[in-house]
């Protein structure tokens, strides 16, 4: 079978890759099983990023890094990627930050990119590209005449029309998606927002409900939901709830009921209406008062992004507002740390948890609620709270669906959780579990490989 060239902004490292929590190298278990190339950013900061990458081979993978210089970091990585197309593709305008010189440097790194990997190819590779940071690589390394197959997948979501039309540089951007040969959404509606786009700023033609002819060639758009290994995960969640942490958390709850919240510290995410909701939900339902604790662990993430200083301070400040009010002398109502937890850790804190919170503003798909899900006990589950914004929720109709921006609604949602008959939660559960199992890692690899092989 051809080899699969696997390219992502970031290369998990060998220790990330086997255990940290979730990201692509979890995803991508199934398809690192074959003979395979992954090929991205070390991580590493040096003045020039050099075109000459670090190759480490391994039995299957072999994996090809490049360091980012600083100007690189800059414009391509703080700027282009995550000051403009992060908050545009999360409907975010008012966070919202362009300027022409990191768009450039957004363009210059994807040539970089692809005259490091393009020497590496073979003519009969099939390469998968992640995400918004690499968008203009397929139309980068077809100028170095590569014409193997090309498949691109959106890990966040696509922006309808009319906030398209917020970003100087639509047309190209959205052109340069109709230079591969598939493109991949987490969500039916991204996939229609990407076809509407493309005929208003690519001058695209509907060739059918999942094909569209740009130019010469022929795109064919897929929605292919991405998941988790939930048997792994459920297995990973007993074996913690019997370890000397999961003791720890259950000493300190003397039988309070722990709702849980894992999210990177990031603006998609909804962590202040999470927080303020929390706080209502003791104004409006006091019976909570001392019976519940939430545990939000918050990972910082892309500091040097100005936004995301600002988020910080706005939530520690909130944190800080929500226990003064309600704190007692010996009860923290909300317990917030802001860096990441291992996994198997997390497993153990979702399984012992009533309640799961996953409330972004906007999300591709969220993870956090599917580990949530898998790592249940079936016969006394927790209830999952979710947005109606997150990809997730297309599929998982049997949690708590709630509106992100009404923090009424969430408060009266944790109300509902903490309080539903054990029937009813053995029945969500139920279904939600089904759910996270069809729609796994391993059918996502799979169904999306399967397109790219074929066309
Ligand atoms: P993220 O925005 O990072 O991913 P998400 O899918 O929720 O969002 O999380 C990814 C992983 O990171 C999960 O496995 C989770 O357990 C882990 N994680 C999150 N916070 C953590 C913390 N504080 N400590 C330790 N681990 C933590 C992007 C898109 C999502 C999409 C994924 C995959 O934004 O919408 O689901 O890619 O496609």
């Amino acid at each position: 079978m051809a080899r699969l060239v696997i390219v992502s902004n970031r290369v998990a490292p060998p220790s990330e890759r086997q255990q940290k929590a979730g990201g692509l190298a979890v995803a991508l278990k199934e398809a690192l099983k074959g003979d395979v190339l992954w090929f991205g950013w070390s991580g590493q900061i040096a003045k020039e990023t050099s075109t000459t990458p670090t190759i480490t081979e391994g039995k299957r993978l072999t994996v090809a890094t490049i360091d980012l210089g600083e100007q690189d970091y800059k414009h391509f990585y703080v700027g282009f990627s995550n000051s403009t197309l992060w908050p545009l593709f999360h409907f975010r305008l008012g966070l919202l930050d362009f300027l022409r010189e990191d768009y450039q440097g957004y363009l210059k790194t994807n040539e970089d990119f692809a005259a490091a990997l393009a020497p590496l190819l073979r003519p009969d590779d099939v390469i998968w590209i992640h995400d918004y940071h690499l968008i203009p690589l397929a139309a980068a390394l077809r100028r170095h005449n590569q014409m193997q197959r090309m498949g691109f997948y959106l890990h966040i979501p696509f922006a309808p029309t009319a906030i398209m039309d917020a970003l100087p540089c639509a047309e190209e951007i959205v052109s340069s998606l109709c230079d591969y040969d598939v493109v991949g959404f987490q969500t039916e509606a991204d996939k229609r927002n990407f076809m509407a786009c493309a005929v208003q700023y690519a001058g695209a033609e509907l060739t059918s409900d999942h094909t569209l002819s740009a130019g010469k060639r022929s795109v064919r758009a897929v929605a292919i939901p991405v998941g988790i290994d939930a048997d792994a995960f459920a297995k990973a969640a007993e074996a913690s709830s019997g370890s000397k942490e999961a003791k720890r958390m259950q000493e300190s709850l003397v039988g309070r009921k722990l709702i849980v919240g894992v999210d990177r510290l990031d603006y998609s995410k909804g962590l202040t209406n999470r927080f303020e909701a929390y706080s209502r939900l003791f104004d409006r339902f006091p019976q909570h008062r001392l019976k519940v604790s939430y545990l939000q662990v918050a990972a910082r993430s892309r500091e040097d992004v100005i936004r995301y200083q600002n988020l910080k301070r706005d939530l520690d400040r909130l944190c800080g507002k929500v226990n003064g009010k309600f704190a007692e002398f010996d009860w923290v109502p909300l317990r917030y740390m802001t860096r990441s937890l291992p996994r198997s850790l997390l497993a153990g804190f979702y399984r012992s948890a009533h309640v799961g919170l996953v409330t972004p503003l906007r999300d591709g798909m969220n993870l956090v609620a599917k580990e949530y899900i898998a790592a249940q006990n079936e016969e006394d589950p927790g209830v999952l709270i979710l947005s109606k914004f997150a990809g997730a929720a297309e599929s998982m109709d049997q949690a708590i669906i709630i509106n992100p921006y009404d923090p009424d609604q969430i408060a009266e949602a944790i109300h509902q959780a903490l309080t539903m008959p054990l029937g009813e939660r053995q029945a969500r559960n139920k279904a939600l579990q089904t759910i996270v199992r069809e729609q796994s890692a391993g059918a996502w690899c799979r169904n999306s490989l399967m397109e790219l092989r074929a066309c």
